[in-house]
């Protein structure tokens, strides 16, 4: 290589580096949270344009010679594409059952049965359009493949309150044997939490629609909105879990400020079997967890019998905490390790930011699969699928 290229390519890579630690630190700090969308979208053009100059000067492998980390917030790389994380094996384009490019920003993703044949279908907020979509699983249990998306019929006096991506969960609040939707909210409403009650419809003739409820739950009658009131500030992510074991669905739910001073984190809500969710305000020590845009997922991820918690958040990481069967969650760190189950499943792993996580077994073979939404710099190939690897096979 001639000494010029190579000089060329290393102010190249210093420049990325630097705009990378840079855009690193304003992402953890949060910083860039605050930033407007034009000065977002004016970051992510330059870091764009950087790494493109890098790569007409040179290859992947001279490139990581010259020391730039294009690991980090890019879209990504052969090399990235055969990663795998603790127990999970990314699974290539090919075999992958959300293979159809999902053509939108930062997808929040959630798994429901919508059609009632017993896989998962996926559905995600989309981001700016007020949208549910619905990506309905064709395959069976074992081999899910998804369609293509369909926007879910919303019906509702207000209409959406979603600027930014919304974060869908479903769980049959009303218990008249359907899923009713709840939306958490990005930024800009009063109402953050907005609940849709399921018509009965079919998804196959059309029928199926969710009407929105408004106003204070009446859990004799099942009218009103079960989180009328609260207003958890920006970035609601909501997970529906029986956490406690007596059959109800309670919630978890990420947010940023809130209106308790209670700043950036999570909250758990317990539904009382009538659809009153009532925040167990003493369940996690104050400051627990610290970033913006938490996204949970609750499952038992070591197999130890008590449920843990997976966060996303909108640094692009995801962070593992691990429940001693008390429920105090330690947050892990380091490499995964099979015999033990300890570190993170997903130690180094790094999105460009807003990680969404789902956790669901698709193929039904009797562990979790992930599949994680994020941010990314083009509008393609945005929610990841990685396989659950037995531990037996490595
Ligand atoms: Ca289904
Ligand atoms: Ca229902
Ligand atoms: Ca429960
Ligand atoms: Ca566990």
């Amino acid at each position: 290589m001639a000494i010029k290229n190579l000089k060329s390519i290393l102010s190249k890579a210093d420049s990325l580096l630097r705009f990378q630690t840079s855009l690193a630190e304003d992402l953890h700090s949060g910083r860039f949270y605050r930033y407007s969308p034009r000065k977002k979208n004016w970051l992510r053009s330059k870091f764009a344009k950087l790494r493109s100059r890098l790569s007409i000067l040179c290859n992947p492998k001279q490139a990581a010679v010259a020391g730039s980390a294009l690991l980090l917030f890019s879209i990504p790389t052969q090399t990235e594409a055969q990663q795998s994380f603790g127990p999970f094996v990314k699974r290539d384009r090919s075999v992958n059952p959300l293979r159809f490019p999902i053509q939108r920003t930062a997808p929040k993703p959630t798994a429901v049965d919508l059609d009632n044949d017993g896989d998962y279908d996926i559905a995600i907020g989309n981001r700016n359009y007020g949208e549910i979509l619905l990506h309905r699983n064709v395959g069976t249990t074992t081999s899910p493949l998804f369609t293509a998306s369909q926007i879910l019929n919303v019906l509702g006096t207000s209409g959406f309150h979603i600027s930014f991506p919304g974060s869908p969960a479903f769980a049959d609040i009303d218990k008249d044997g359907d899923l009713d939707l709840f939306i958490g909210s990005f930024t800009g409403s009063p109402i953050k939490i907005q609940y849709f009650v399921n018509n009965g419809g079919s998804l196959d003739d059309g029928s199926l629609a969710f009407q929105e409820q408004v106003g204070p739950w009446n859990d004799a009658t099942k009218a009103g909105n079960p989180f009328d009131g609260v207003n958890p500030g920006d970035n609601v992510n909501l997970t529906f879990v029986d956490f406690d074991g007596d059959t109800h669905m309670d919630a978890f739910m990420g947010h940023d400020y809130d209106e308790y001073g209670q700043g950036i984190t999570i909250k758990y809500f317990k539904n009382d079997g009538q659809g009153n969710f009532i925040w167990q305000n003493n369940f996690f020590p104050p400051s627990f967890e610290g970033s913006y845009g938490i996204a949970p997922q609750v499952a038992d991820l070591d197999l130890d019998g008590d449920l843990d918690l997976l966060l996303g958040n909108y640094g692009g990481e995801l962070k593992y905490y691990v429940n001693d069967g008390v429920n105090n969650f330690t947050l892990q760190s380091g490499p995964w390790s099979p015999a033990t189950k300890t570190g993170n499943p997903f130690d180094g792993a790094m999105f460009l930011n807003q990680t969404h996580p789902l956790l669901v077994d698709l193929d039904s073979d009797g562990d979790l699969d992930a599949t994680i939404g994020h941010y990314s710099n083009n509008y393609n190939n945005t929610l990841r699928y990685l396989k659950h690897r037995r531990c037996s096979s490595g």
